[in-house]
């Protein structure tokens, strides 16, 4: 590390405190601190500006599927913009990339989604539900039903009406009340909320708690449901088997739509282009985001299952919705070369048939450090249970930050593993190597007994 990059650190660092107000961030915090300038990347590894190389287990931020510096993303986001840089969808205009994405969509999703709706974000995209849903029962004659019902922990986004349909309770703090049709249950957290019930038995009365909202609600007042097939920000919560079989039934039995969010577990996270094949959900709309462009570019969307699909597109009546940047071209552009090289170079299959299994096993192992409670992971999202007892699941006390005290010491490592309270997860790229999860591994147990080490000493 040279005085100069140190010198050049500390301007940015200065700079970002006087100008940049960076999203779910305790600013008095950092300004102690100095943000960490992520300066370039190259496959599955960032490098700060002080030179340190690091592992990014996290893709980004859930996205980077297919890794940094794919040139073919590159070339695909440059010859779109020499070509056409943007045109809009209103007005009934439409362009190539936009139509050829929309069919790409629907061909690679299960049957029968023949319709996408695009937007700039998955927050974008969870508001773009709650209108279509809404869209849809009015044109259905149900204009009543007008309630949405999701689960705690859950991430939707953080637009208001996202942030709502979400379950964090700290966004609910700061937006309070302002939308008011959004209920809540709990969460399929076993680890957790399980006690001495087994998985399959908790899951079930986790999944049941979805009938008896309803039946508080009133059947005919209730328009959707809407749950990540896997959560993802909430701490890579696995519903246990059989829970979203039972959500499924429950849908069907009072006639509401089902929504599987499909921002995280879409585009091969889970081993199949949508995490909803890989639980056996047969959701009505699926949000997307992050993976459809890799992150190089900001891109969501809806998929629209038939039931849906044909009354919205069949009935009379505008959709008074879009944004600017709903389909722009070079996003959709990058969003194409995408997904055709996750098709092509079958990036899909290679994790559910090669690296999740590797992946799998290796991260087991780091159920055996003392620290962790409990390693689970499915496709590849991965998280542990940080534990002050093992048999017990006694956690640490609170004011010991122990999870964030372990992303400290995994980034020290030349890791970035993200703390969720005091469960730490990783999501890394879909294109990572054995040796590479390896590496991930080894930093991640180092990072553990330095985290041990500190816990220790108060
Ligand atoms: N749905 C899900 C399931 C998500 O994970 C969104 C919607 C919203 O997407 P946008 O593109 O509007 O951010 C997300 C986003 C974290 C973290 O800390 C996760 C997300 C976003 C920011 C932070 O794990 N997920």
């Amino acid at each position: 590390m040279t005085g100069e990059t140190t010198t050049a650190t500390q301007r940015w660092q200065l700079s970002d405190r006087e100008h940049y107000l960076h999203p779910f961030t305790d600013h008095h915090e950092l300004a102690g601190k100095g943000a960490r300038i992520i300066t370039r990347a190259e496959g599955v590894y960032i490098w700060d500006s002080l030179g340190h190389r690091i592992l990014d287990g996290m893709a980004g931020l859930w996205c980077v599927e297919l890794g940094y510096g794919r040139q073919e993303l590159i070339d695909a986001a440059c010859e779109q913009l020499r070509e056409l840089p943007y045109y809009n969808s209103f007005f009934q205009c439409a362009h190539p990339p936009a139509i050829q994405l929309a069919e790409l969509l629907g061909s690679i999703s299960p049957a029968p989604f023949e319709h996408t709706f695009f937007t700039g974000s998955g927050s974008e995209a969870n508001d773009t539900v709650i209108k279509l849903v809404r869209r849809y029962w009015d044109l259905a004659g149900h204009p009543q039903r007008k309630y949405f019902i999701s689960r705690k922990n859950a991430y939707h986004g953080s637009t208001v009406a996202a942030g709502t349909l979400g379950g964090m309770q700290p966004m609910h703090e700061q937006t309070g009340g302002m939308v008011n049709f959004i209920e809540h249950i709990e969460q399929p957290y076993h680890f957790g909320l399980g006690g001495e019930l087994d998985e399959e038995t908790f899951g079930l009365q986790q999944a049941r708690l979805l009938e008896e909202k309803i039946e508080a609600l009133g059947p005919d007042h209730v328009a959707a449901f809407i749950g990540e097939p896997v959560q993802g920000a909430g701490g890579v919560v696995i519903p246990p088997p059989g829970y979203w079989a039972e959500i499924q039934r429950i849908c069907r039995k009072y006639d509401i739509l089902l929504v599987a969010d499909e921002v995280i577990t879409g585009f091969g996270r889970l081993g199949e282009w949508f995490g909803s094949v890989r639980l056996g959900i047969e959701p009505d709309l699926m949000p997307f985001a992050k993976g459809v462009t890799s992150g190089y570019l900001p891109l969501g969307g809806v998929l629209v299952g038939e039931r849906v699909g044909a009354v919205v597109t069949r009935e009379g009546g505008e959709f008074a919705h879009g944004y600017t940047y709903s389909g722009h071209p070079a996003a959709c552009a990058v969003a194409l070369a995408n997904i055709r090289i996750l098709r092509d170079e079958g990036i899909v299959e290679r994790v559910r048939e090669d690296i999740e299994p590797y992946f799998s096993a290796r991260w087991a192992s780091l159920g055996e450090h003392p620290l962790i409670g409990e390693a689970r992971s499915i496709g590849l999202m991965g998280a542990l249970e940080i534990v002050r007892d093992k048999g017990s699941r006694e956690r640490f006390a609170k004011d010991l930050h122990a999870g964030t005290r372990c992303r400290d010491r995994c980034i020290e490592t030349g890791l970035v593993m993200r703390a969720v309270g005091d469960s730490m997860i990783v999501a890394p790229p879909l294109v990572i190597t054995r040796e590479q999860i390896d590496e991930l591994v080894e930093k991640a147990w180092q990072a553990l007994d330095l985290t041990a080490e500190s816990l220790a000493a108060g």
